[in-house]
């Protein structure tokens, strides 16, 4: 590395230090605009495919009170991939470049979308686990050091905590209905749990990117903090339920003030992770048909941005 570069990654480190934000047209490191790029259209991603198992349910729900707010949600999901998208965008890589690279199965996306949504009790437990984990995630990355992506994250926020009580709100109600509704809010916990600890990606041994992007600033917690504040906060929830979390090993440490708990399946994460989970194919498969549907929509929209410029051409002559 050249002296001048050397000076300019010193100031940079020196802003982040600092608690600056770093925004779109600022010098930044290439590895740090790469690592952006690769986290925040795989966050792009995870809210787009995260509207399938939930789509899979709108035409399903209970009542018409429960379908609009599953409506809301999967719409809101549709809206974080757009502002994730934008806030790719800034970095220098296009919206085409970026949905090559998820239909082409190139990109990842949360492993939490590769798992079937059965019951309706699905949707009280992704909106409860899911939402709830991903807010944790996200509440830390409002004070991510990349602007544009820290204020993307503020408004998803506001979103998501919504998302959380309206699951939470339908596991209430079948916890507090017939003994079936129950068992059906059991049986969504026991599918959901352990998948929704791997949303916070592998132990802090195990994780490449973490010590890196913690000293950028773009991790200010590492995932199994994460994990573990997750953890703490959903074993009440789920007593309040009177449900129990189906790992046998959970037990209140008084010393570490947080719940110890049982060993994650390592070997399910990755293989979910390689392409090779319940609903992957099933999911990209969606992906690229909502592609090629939606061609026309594209086609249109870029005739009639043309029509429009040509008119102020001919109008300003
Ligand atoms: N699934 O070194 P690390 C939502 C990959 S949004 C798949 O720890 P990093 C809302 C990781 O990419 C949910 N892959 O990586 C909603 C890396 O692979 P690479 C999404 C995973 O980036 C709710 C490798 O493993 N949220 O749910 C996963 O420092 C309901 C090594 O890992 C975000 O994306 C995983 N779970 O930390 C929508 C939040 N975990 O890229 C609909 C932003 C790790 O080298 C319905 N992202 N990997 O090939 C992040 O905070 C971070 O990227 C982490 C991973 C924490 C996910």
């Amino acid at each position: 590395m050249d002296n001048k570069s050397r000076n300019l990654e010193e100031e940079f480190q020196a802003r982040i230090d600092a608690g600056e934000n770093i925004e779109a047209k600022d010098w930044m490191p290439e590895k740090y605009r790469k690592t952006h790029i690769r986290q925040i259209s795989q966050h792009a991603h995870s809210e787009v495919v995260g509207m399938l198992p939930e789509g899979n349910w709108i035409t399903r729900a209970p009542s018409l009170r429960r379908k609009v707010a599953l409506l809301a949600k999967v719409q809101d999901e549709a809206g974080h991939g757009l502002y994730l998208y934008s806030a790719a965008e800034t970095l220098g890589i296009s919206r085409d470049e970026l949905m090559e690279q998820l239909n082409s199965g190139k990109a990842k996306y949360s492993s939490i979308f590769n798992y079937p949504s059965l019951t309706w009790a699905d949707m009280g437990a992704i909106g409860w686990l899911v939402d709830g984990a991903a807010i944790i995630n996200q509440v830390m990355l409002t004070k991510t050091s990349y602007g544009p992506y820290a204020r993307a994250m503020v408004r998803i926020c506001k979103e998501e905590s919504f998302h959380q009580r309206q699951g939470y709100e339908i596991m209430l109600t079948l916890c507090n209905g017939t003994e079936a509704q129950k068992a059906m809010a059991q049986d969504a916990l026991n599918r959901w749990w352990w998948p929704s600890l791997m949303m916070f990606g592998p132990r802090d041994e195990e994780s490449p990117h973490t010590e890196q992007s913690m000293k950028w600033k773009i991790k200010r917690k590492t995932n199994d903090e994460l994990r573990q504040q997750f953890i703490d906060q959903t074993v009440p929830q789920a007593d309040l339920l009177g449900l129990t979390i189906p790992d046998k090993d959970l037990k209140w440490n008084d010393e570490r003030g947080s719940y110890d708990f049982g060993p994650i399946d390592w070997e399910e994460f990755w293989n979910v992770v390689k392409g090779n989970g319940l609903c992957n194919r099933k999911r990209l498969k969606a992906r690229n048909e909502a592609w090629d549907n939606g061609k026309w929509v594209r086609d249109a929209a870029v005739a009639y941005a043309e029509k429009q410029a040509e008119r102020k051409v001919s109008k300003a002559g």
